[in-house]
């Protein structure tokens, strides 16, 4: 019995991501903060590339037919934010992203939500075709007001919380989340120049190997 936990838990993980995906993004990020090899299974989320999101086999993983899924342990996991708090809690050896402190980790946890569910599902795939197709509204302004709101309120935040990155001189969950949102701000047209304090941390993040090895440039999948 034991000799079949210890099988499974060596097995690399893999994790099902489509490159541009700020959600998998997140959850690359922390795979390599925490020094956790996987394998990489692209899963292409547009419809040209097949809405694979959608298909029967990837649907079992995550019915919410969403990137990521993260097979791991002998189970799978979706919600890039129950993926990360499974990381920290099952491999506590390794790199912590949630602030030990109970203050600064609900602002981690706070500045992570206003991301994850104040801006993120609002400029989400599904819900811009709708708003496009359906509703006949215009999918740029929509996410563009969304972004702004989310974003100024992360940067009156991180005016108390910040050091060097959200959360004082730690990387945090706070930082996993930002980056994808700032590129995902930026390809909407937002311009970060209206976050002084989101954009500093931005450019001090982005050298880092572990976001370096996490971002949309280094994947597989990628396409310019
Ligand atoms: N709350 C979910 C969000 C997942 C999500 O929205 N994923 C997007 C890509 S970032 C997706 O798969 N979209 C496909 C679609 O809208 O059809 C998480 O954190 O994992």
């Amino acid at each position: 019995m034991e000799e079949v936990a210890s099988k499974v838990l060596s097995t690399k993980p893999t994790l099902f991501s489509y490159f541009r995906s700020s959600a998998s993004w997140r959850v690359r990020l922390v795979l390599a903060l925490k020094g956790i090899e996987f394998t990489y299974q692209a899963v292409n989320i547009t419809k040209d590339g097949g809405a694979q999101q959608y298909s029967e086999d990837y649907a079992k993983m995550n019915p919410m037919n969403r990137v990521p899924a993260l097979f791991i342990d002998g189970k799978c996991l979706g919600e890039s934010i129950a993926i990360i708090e499974y990381l920290e809690e099952t491999r506590p050896d390794t790199r912590k992203v949630f602030p030990s402190d109970p203050y600064l980790r609900a602002k981690a946890r706070q500045l992570t939500e206003i991301i994850n569910s104040g801006i993120q599902p609002l400029q989400n795939l599904e819900v811009l075709n709708k708003i496009e197709d359906e509703l006949k509204g215009d999918r740029k302004e929509w996410a563009q007001h969304f972004i702004k709101k989310g974003m100024n309120a992360f940067e009156e935040i991180i005016k108390e919380t910040r050091g060097k990155y959200c959360i004082g001189d730690e990387v945090s969950i706070a930082d996993v989340c930002l980056i994808p949102q700032c590129f995902a701000a930026e390809r909407f047209g937002v311009d970060l120049a209206t976050f002084p304090n989101i954009k500093e941390i931005r450019d001090s993040l982005t050298g880092l190997p572990e976001f370096i090895a996490g971002d949309l440039k280094s994947q597989p999948d990628y396409v310019a």
